[in-house]
């Protein structure tokens, strides 16, 4: 049979390359990059060829199963929703509707079928037992968004393509491909940063694979980068060089709020030199167009939100917020933000620690607790989407306990892995290539307007399941248990619309007034051009005003100012994070061709702290914080910060009944087995993944 060549996207990561698949006889030969997608350019990574791995990976479900007492048996699909919504409409009639809580994971917003049709579903449960991947991950954004902007995902992305100066801090790119900010190409386009004559300044604990490519990088103590982004802005305001828009509020209770925070007395808490932090400031004010960017590494700490609004603050006081090469609101064919509400907090908070939700979610740090203390509106029944918290989020171990013991679990993933491995029953989603795509999330998220749509590459098995369909009959099933009522009419009509449709009626009514048809003529996707100005129109805020000097921020701001150093505290080490290229959270590691090559899993440390400690490069160690211990192979490294240590999560794949063959082999641990449960950002309840104080020992000796 002839070989066929489809075009579609890799959509693994934010970064939506578009790909050339060539199917030969049914079977995927090659994956390359789409030279025409006019976001991606060509670019694809290692993970592309993952796409076949994913689609021939014989540990991959591909029909429900059900756990029995001696293993795994498959069940037919009208039995699989039965049997679920059974069990979940008697122990909500049972225990109450929190009695059954929901998790969310990451690849929920890479899948159309998820964002179109899980919400609907769930929404049925009527449950505020509700968390996510999102605060163990991009919470301080869309906290940060909602305050400022009026609306959760009204998130400014960097106009790289445009700036001349571009400061990023707890980001590396060069391993993530970019996240919060899509951007196929990063590498090359910060290349064609410095090729312009600009400047590419990284802050973090190491010196990663994007520190290497940048014009100056700066190693900062784990978890203070709020005090230097406070005295970036005390130095701007000091500077004379503060001139904010005509709809921005509050610069004067910031001027107040930073005051303290000179370059002397951040240079004190992040280990930056004062110096550097002055020209530093003068330069971002200086430069023509320049865009402050914060990732991971600033979210998932003890001051996330404080210092995701204090990029904010720094790129609206320097007049970039809304300008060419600054940061920018994307306009994307099918407007998100219409169809995700603008957001809302602590409407109610949580049982046990007394938390508030945001956006209808509590933190994840706190499922573990929920489930285990008894008591009026304990979870006792979990659903779980995308997602593997056992090794995902803070204490995983607890967590772990915690789901061994529920009365029910349903997991909606194609593998039984660390999490599923406790479900009662798994209903497992088509893999990518068989499933149609229009990405509802990145393009709100881009650093270009563009369009793609992709027709699904391969047909779907007769027996198989999109998500959509799975949500879809789930839905139904639940509805049928459930009394008459308007809503239930609504949410009939919405879960039986396909994606398809959704995505047609979205772009007909978005701001290009496109539509499926219009799309699916330009296979490689359509290009809407650079970013634009949008501001103020565009704010969600009363009155369309950015009010700066917002109090839940600022109260923080007295407990960073009261906040201790750990590091160097009784020869504790700050613990951080790392992503490698091919490496993606917890669930790709079942791919042989991704994983060979050189281990990733090991505790990089510096030189210096291996020798304070007797510890040779290779040897196994301990490594133990207030919530638990695991035992790794330590590295010796040059690029780590003396005093901070760094270990990738989603390792630590050994644990009994996980069905991965080839990521069972897979050395490491999981670094949250050691993060801890209890603390979370003050504002938020985002889970401080890095600047994690640990003590490393050598594992001589033990077993
Ligand atoms: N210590 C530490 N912990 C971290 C982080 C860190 O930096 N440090 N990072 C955090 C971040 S940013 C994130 S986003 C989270 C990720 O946390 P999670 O979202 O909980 O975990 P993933 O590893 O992404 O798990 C993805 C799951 O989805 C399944 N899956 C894959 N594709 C599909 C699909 O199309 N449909 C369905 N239904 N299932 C699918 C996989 O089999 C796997 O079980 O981890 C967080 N945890
Ligand atoms: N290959 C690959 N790509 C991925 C993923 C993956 O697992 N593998 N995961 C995807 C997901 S879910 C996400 S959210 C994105 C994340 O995308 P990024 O945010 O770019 O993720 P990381 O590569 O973990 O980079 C975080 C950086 O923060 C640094 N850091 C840690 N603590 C601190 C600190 O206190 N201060 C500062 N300034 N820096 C600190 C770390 O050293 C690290 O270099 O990546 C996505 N892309
Ligand atoms: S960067 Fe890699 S994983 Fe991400 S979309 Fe592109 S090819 Fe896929
Ligand atoms: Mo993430």
């Amino acid at each position: 049979m002839a070989a066929t060549v489809r075009r579609t996207s890799c959509n693994l990561c934010e970064a939506i390359c578009g790909v050339l698949v060539t199917v030969e006889d049914g079977r995927v030969t090659d994956v390359r990059g789409d030279e025409a997608d006019p976001l991606s350019r060509g670019h694809i990574c290692p993970k592309a060829v993952a796409l076949k791995d994913l689609q021939e990976d014989p540990d991959r479900l591909t029909t429900p199963v059900r756990r029995t007492r001696d293993g795994w048996e498959p069940i037919g699909w009208d039995e699989a929703y039965t049997l679920v919504a059974d069990r979940l409409t008697a122990i909500q009639r049972e225990h109450g509707r929190n009695a059954v809580a929901v998790y969310l994971g990451n690849p929920n917003v890479h899948s159309l079928g998820a964002m179109t049709h899980m919400p609907t579903a769930l929404r049925l449960l009527r449950t505020r037992n509700r968390f996510s991947a999102t605060s163990v991950d991009q919470l301080p954004h869309m906290l940060a968004s909602y305050l400022l902007y009026g609306h959760q995902l009204m998130v400014p992305v960097a106009d790289i393509d445009r700036t001349s100066y571009l400061l990023m801090l707890g980001a590396n790119p060069l391993a993530s491909n970019g996240s919060m900010m899509t951007a196929p190409g990063f590498g090359r386009r910060l290349k064609e940063i410095r090729r312009r004559g600009g400047r590419v300044v990284v802050i973090d604990p190491r010196r990663t694979e994007t520190a290497a490519v940048a014009d100056e990088h700066h190693f900062v103590r784990p978890g203070t980068d709020a005090a230097f982004l406070l005295a970036l802005i005390h130095q701007v305001i000091a500077d004379g060089n503060a001139r904010p828009a005509a709809y921005v509020d509050g610069l004067a209770a910031v001027t107040e709020a930073v005051a303290e925070w000179t370059p002397e007395r951040a240079a004190a808490a992040t280990g930056i030199p004062a110096e550097a932090i002055r020209r530093i400031a003068a330069e971002f004010a200086g430069a023509d167009r320049a865009a402050c960017y914060g990732r991971v590494g600033v979210s998932t700490q003890q001051f996330g939100v404080v210092c995701q609004w204090a990029v904010q603050v720094l790129n609206i006081i320097t007049g970039n917020l809304d300008r060419p090469g600054g940061t920018m609101i994307p306009r994307p064919a099918v407007d998100t933000l219409r169809g995700i509400g603008r957001g809302h907090v602590g409407v109610w908070k949580s049982r046990v620690r007394g938390l508030p939700e945001f956006g209808g979610e509590l933190p994840v740090s706190e499922l573990a607790e929920e489930i285990l203390t008894p008591g009026d509106g304990q979870i006792r029944a979990l659903v779980t989407v995308a997602g593997n918290p056992v090794l995902s989020t803070p204490n995983g171990r607890k967590l772990d306990e915690g789901l061994a013991g529920l009365d029910f679990l349903v997991a909606v993933d194609p593998y039984i892995n660390e999490t599923t491995r406790h479900a009662d029953v798994i209903l497992p989603p088509t893999p990518p290539l068989e499933r149609d795509h229009y990405d509802l999330t990145f393009h709100q998220l881009a650093v270009r307007n563009t369009a793609r749509w992709n027709e699904a590459v391969l047909p779907r098995p007769a027996e198989a399941r999109h998500d959509w369909e799975i949500f879809r009959d789930l839905g139904l099933e639940l509805l049928r248990r459930m009394p008459r009522s308007r809503q239930k009419v609504i949410a009939g009509v919405r879960l039986r619309l396909s994606p398809r449709r959704v995505v047609d009626l979205g772009l007909r009514i978005g701001p290009y007034r496109l539509s499926l048809r219009k799309l699916r003529k330009s296979p490689g996707g359509i290009d809407l051009g650079p970013l634009q100005p949008a501001l103020p129109g565009a704010l969600r805020t009363p009155g369309k005003r950015i009010d700066l000097a917002q109090q839940s921020v600022l109260d923080d701001l007295a407990r960073l100012s009261s906040a201790s150093v750990a590091s160097g505290n009784d020869g504790e080490l700050l613990l951080i994070g790392r992503r490698h290229l091919r490496s993606n959270n917890s669930w790709m590691h079942n791919s042989a061709r991704l994983v060979k090559g050189k281990p990733r899993h090991q505790l990089l440390m510096n030189p210096a702290d291996l020798a304070g400690r007797s510890l040779t490069d290779g040897e196994l160690v301990e490594v133990t914080s207030a919530a638990g211990a695991l035992t790794v192979e330590v590295a010796e490294s040059n690029d780590m910060m003396p005093g901070v240590v760094s270990l990738p999560h989603g390792f630590g794949h050994g644990l009994p009944g996980v069905r991965l063959g080839v990521a069972g082999q897979v050395a490491g641990a999981s670094v949250n087995d050691v993060t801890d449960d209890a603390e979370t950002d003050a504002v938020g309840g985002t889970a401080v993944l890095n600047g994690v104080p640990v003590r490393v020992t050598s594992a001589r000796g033990r077993a």
